[in-house]
């Protein structure tokens, strides 16, 4: 339950935030297929509440189980999944079960169903009263397990997994996503469930579908949200026999690195022992749907689109080194941290538009996935396989250099000194395209070129004040 499933070498899935279904579908086929993503984490795909100006938050409260958000519905799901999986991207999906809605009165879906929120009754799935835990408390000490389990989060109501009705209704539905050739779920609010509860549901869940192209007998990819930074009762380390686990202390640690609060030189041991879990347990990210909205937690160290350098630094060391199975954010343009995805004046979700020049997003639509920078550093990724990391050079202090086995090089400047060096790269000798400031494109590299001689040494030269304070060569760009 801790494997993608990627196809081959790919290594990486991307969260097409609030994206519609069609809209991924195309992605799959035109971009991330092509470009050598795995896989993409699509939002909650089950039918929400509609909240009055429709903040991005409405699809974090259920009201059934029915495929049919602004998203699309189960027949665009099931078309979207078939095209992405037919060019070797997997999706992913936020499975939302700890809760249903808050309180709303009328309390209308995206599917046309009702519910009376006070009474705990959603006849769309249904659910009734004693479905949900009792007596209704509200979380407020985090230090105490039983209430962050078995109250309400934000007045949501919350469901009694201990009850076999209530499992029955989250297996059902996620079992007929996996038939439907989802590849895995992400579980939202994992910390906020029992994990003997958890146990249970997982280990009813079908196998991943024949039908859909995966081997016999594979198990759903399961990483959850369980948000430990240390000091709560609940500890990350309860979840990671069920699946892998969200590490939240990635993406802090990192920001706090590239925002230049700390010295690269001491990310030679990045990973375990950093108050990370190993690696086959976690799933990392520089930033997420909340916390790149000050949302969940995170603060204030968080690097996101709007800080562009120090984000895809923060990013190519994230996806050039090989801890954890990585997630590349895709967001849309914000400054009120409530505000929906781009919409027409119905509401209805608009298609990101694409720059036929650039490759990159209008209309909102900011398409991080897309950033040169970061879609050749998953090509960077998928490149360096399995192989450790090699020929560690540091500058004692902001520059920092290392290879993976013999197959890619990259190396990092945050310093305000220009990196100018002679390094070992652990690459065969010749003549490589630099993947940051250019690609290959008809045979020729369109931006710098770097010749790593016999010995594996190359000249690397970092500006202090490029454009992007990263150099990544791998043996799949040579010119
Ligand atoms: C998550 N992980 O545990 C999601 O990643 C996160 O986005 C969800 O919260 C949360 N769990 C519940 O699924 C989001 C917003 C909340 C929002 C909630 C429900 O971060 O701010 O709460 O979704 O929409 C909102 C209001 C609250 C209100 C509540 C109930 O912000 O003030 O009490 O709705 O009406
Ligand atoms: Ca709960």
């Amino acid at each position: 339950q801790k494997d993608p499933h990627y196809k081959d070498d790919r290594d990486t899935m991307v969260h097409l935030f609030e994206w519609k279904f069609d809209d991924i579908a195309d992605e799959c086929e035109r971009f991330l297929g092509p470009m050598g993503y795995g896989g993409v984490q699509v939002s909650p795909i089950n039918e929400n509440l509609i909240m009055r100006n429709r903040p991005w938050y409405e699809r974090y409260q259920p009201l059934s189980f029915k495929i049919n958000t602004r998203s699309g519905n189960e027949s665009s799901f099931a078309s979207m999944v078939k095209r992405c999986n037919a060019v070797d991207v997997r999706i992913y999906v936020d499975i939302v079960v700890n809760h249903m809605s808050g309180d709303a009165n009328p309390a209308v879906g995206t599917g046309g169903s009702t519910a009376n929120t006070s009474s705990r009754s959603y006849p769309a799935v249904p659910f009734s009263f004693a479905d949900f835990h009792q007596p209704v408390c509200s979380i407020s000490n985090y230090n105490n397990a039983t209430e962050v389990r078995n109250c309400e989060l934000s007045g949501l109501h919350d469901l009694d997994q201990s009850k076999e009705y209530v499992r029955s209704k989250i297996v059902e539905f996620i079992n007929r996503i996996i038939d439907l050739g989802v590849a895995g779920i992400r579980v939202d609010a994992a910390k906020h469930m029992w994990p003997q509860d958890l146990k249970v549901i997982y280990s009813r869940l079908n196998n991943l579908s024949v039908a859909h192209g995966f081997p016999a007998k594979s198990r759903l990819f399961i990483y959850q949200e369980v948000i430990d930074l240390g000091g709560e009762a609940i500890k990350k380390g309860e979840y990671t026999s069920l699946g892998r686990v969200i590490e939240f202390t990635f993406g802090i640690v990192l920001g706090n690195f590239f925002r230049g609060n700390e010295q690269l030189k001491f990310l030679k041991n990045w990973g375990n022992g950093w108050g990370l879990l190993p690696s086959e347990d976690a799933l990392v990210m520089i930033d997420n749907h909340d916390n790149q909205r000050g949302h969940g937690a995170g603060g204030a160290t968080i690097l996101t689109y709007k800080l562009p350098k120090q984000y895809k630094m923060a990013t190519a060391f994230e996806l050039a080194h090989p801890y954890g199975t990585t997630r590349v954010m895709s967001s849309f343009n914000f400054t009120d941290p409530s505000i929906g995805p781009p919409a027409d004046k119905n509401g209805s979700i608009l298609s990101p538009e694409i720059d036929p020049k650039t490759g990159t997003c209008k209309n909102g639509w900011i398409c991080e996935h897309r950033w040169h920078q970061i879609q050749q550093m998953v090509v960077f990724r998928l490149v360096a396989k399995n192989d450790p990391i090699n020929n560690w050079w540091d500058n004692d202090g902001d520059q920092i250099a290392f290879s993976r086995g013999s197959n890619a090089f990259i190396a990092l400047n945050n310093d305000d000194e220009d990196l100018k060096q002679s390094l070992v790269t652990g690459l065969p000798a010749g003549k490589y395209c630099d993947v940051i400031t250019g690609q290959v494109k008809n045979n020729k590299c369109t931006g710098k070129t770097v010749e790593v001689g016999k010995n594996g040494v190359a000249f690397v030269d970092i500006p202090a004040s490029a454009e992007d304070g990263v150099l990544a060569i791998h043996i799949g760009r040579q010119s």
